[in-house]
């Protein structure tokens, strides 16, 4: 048998053993499914086939075989998938932690590979830990940073994430066996076999299995509790004082309500967005229209009452949106049958000056180029003189300071 630095005294916790282990991993197990589903659901949402606009790394291959045309129903869709994504990668960094600190004796078995067959296993084993610590550094980043991967964070947390969940199901196929052996045997109450996660000859206790396990699910709850509320409006944002809020604090009254980048951020000057100034370019097979802020007002105006959900996890409340339907400037210029469209900003840098919808985007209903909101003209921070609003999409599909749409297949 190997043997392992468990003698070693740094390895003397008495909490660690198959049991408290099993425990661990079979929480992992669950929530880890949960992040992979909504991961792949969120990279679908974004239509990153469509026109190399909102992804521009070429095209992710056989993994990218289910990708399928992102529904606009039901408007809080992304909401959900993506607060459920964020908020539980979030609560699950404590289980995740513990679990890999019950194992860490062994990472310094001796010797260090045995066998061919040990070999593969360690090497699935640094695909497994390293891809792990690589997706929730990789995603914690985006969330509390924003844009520390300028451009890059979707391959990266796209590749990562099937590295990691490739390695993850091999562990669980192996280790499933000793897992449920484990689990059943601390339901009969029987005292835990000796293996090599078991110290031979453990310190005193400075806190119960019990104990640890509260510690870990404490931890995970205050995570939860101080994350969960940036994706409701009202007093639950506030306690979301672990996640930041992004640009400035949004304020009260109908343009009240989260704001990503502001104007000034953007660069967007006051200037180009006067009456004056704007025209907003409209594109098809008929040609180029371009219409005055006035001239939009003159045509015909819809509500629809749809969220704003981020990739970062936040999402507000369903807001009022007033402007004039997608499919009706299509129709404007020439397009009668649903089709895709490229919407850009009149932002000249940074991410998002750019995105693409697909036709069954465009043609819902709902989808707009909104000019107001909750009953006032949009403020400068939400995209006036007019933004996209498109239900169930990511809000990064949502451009503000519109400037030109340019329709057709994509
Ligand atoms: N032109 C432009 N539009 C943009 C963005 C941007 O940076 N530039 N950010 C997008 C992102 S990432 C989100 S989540 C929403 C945020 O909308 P809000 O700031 O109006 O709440 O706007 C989207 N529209
Ligand atoms: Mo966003």
């Amino acid at each position: 048998m190997a043997r392992s630095l468990l003698t070693a005294p740094r390895w003397r916790s008495p909490l660690r053993g198959p049991r408290f282990t099993a425990v661990l991993g079979t929480v992992l197990l669950a929530g880890v499914t949960v992040l992979f589903v909504t991961g792949l659901v969120s990279y679908a949402s974004y239509n990153p086939d469509l026109a190399r606009v909102n992804d521009k790394t070429p095209g992710k291959g056989i993994l990218g075989f289910y990708l399928f045309s992102w529904p606009t129903d039901p408007p809080w869709l992304y909401r959900l998938t993506q607060g459920v994504h964020v908020t539980l990668g979030l609560t699950l960094v404590p289980v995740l932690l513990a679990k890999l600190w019950s194992v860490l004796p062994r990472l310094f078995t001796v010797p260090p590979v045995r066998s061919l067959s040990h070999a593969l296993e360690r090497l699935s084993l640094l695909l497994l830990v390293g891809g792990a610590l690589f997706q929730f550094a990789t995603g914690i980043l985006n969330v509390q940073l924003d844009y520390v991967f300028p451009g890059s964070f979707y391959p990266l947390h796209f590749y990562g994430a099937w590295v990691f969940f490739g390695a993850f199901l091999a562990h669980v196929v192996l280790k499933m066996p000793v897992a449920l052996r484990n689990l059943r045997a601390m339901r009969r109450r029987e005292p835990e076999e000796p293996g090599d996660l078991v110290v031979p000859d453990p310190g005193a206790p400075t806190l119960t299995r019990r104990g640890a396990f509260g510690l870990v699910g404490g931890a995970s709850l205050l995570l939860f509790a101080t994350s969960a509320g940036r994706s409701f409006d009202g007093p639950l944002r506030q306690t979301a004082v672990l996640t930041p809020h992004g640009g400035p604090e949004p304020g009260t009254g109908p343009n009240g309500f989260q704001i990503n980048k502001t104007a000034a951020y953007a660069g967007i000057r006051p200037a180009e967005t006067t009456a004056e100034a704007w025209r907003l370019a409209v594109t098809g097979r008929s040609g180029t229209v371009r219409l005055s802020r006035a001239e939009l007002l003159d045509l015909p105006q819809h509500s629809a009452a749809l969220p704003i959900a981020c990739v970062e996890g936040w999402s507000t409340s369903d807001q009022w949106w007033r402007g004039v339907r997608l499919r009706d400037l299509a129709a404007l210029v020439g397009e009668e049958e649903p089709t895709d469209v490229l919407v850009e900003s009149l932002q000249r840098r940074g991410a998002f000056r750019k995105a693409a919808l697909r036709a069954n985007q465009v043609a819902d209903p709902r989808s707009l180029l909104a000019l107001a909101v909750n009953g006032e003209d949009l403020s400068p921070d939400h995209g006036h003189p007019a933004r996209i609003i498109v239900p169930a999409a990511p809000g990064v599909l949502n451009t503000k300071w519109v400037a030109r749409l340019t329709f057709g297949r994509l």
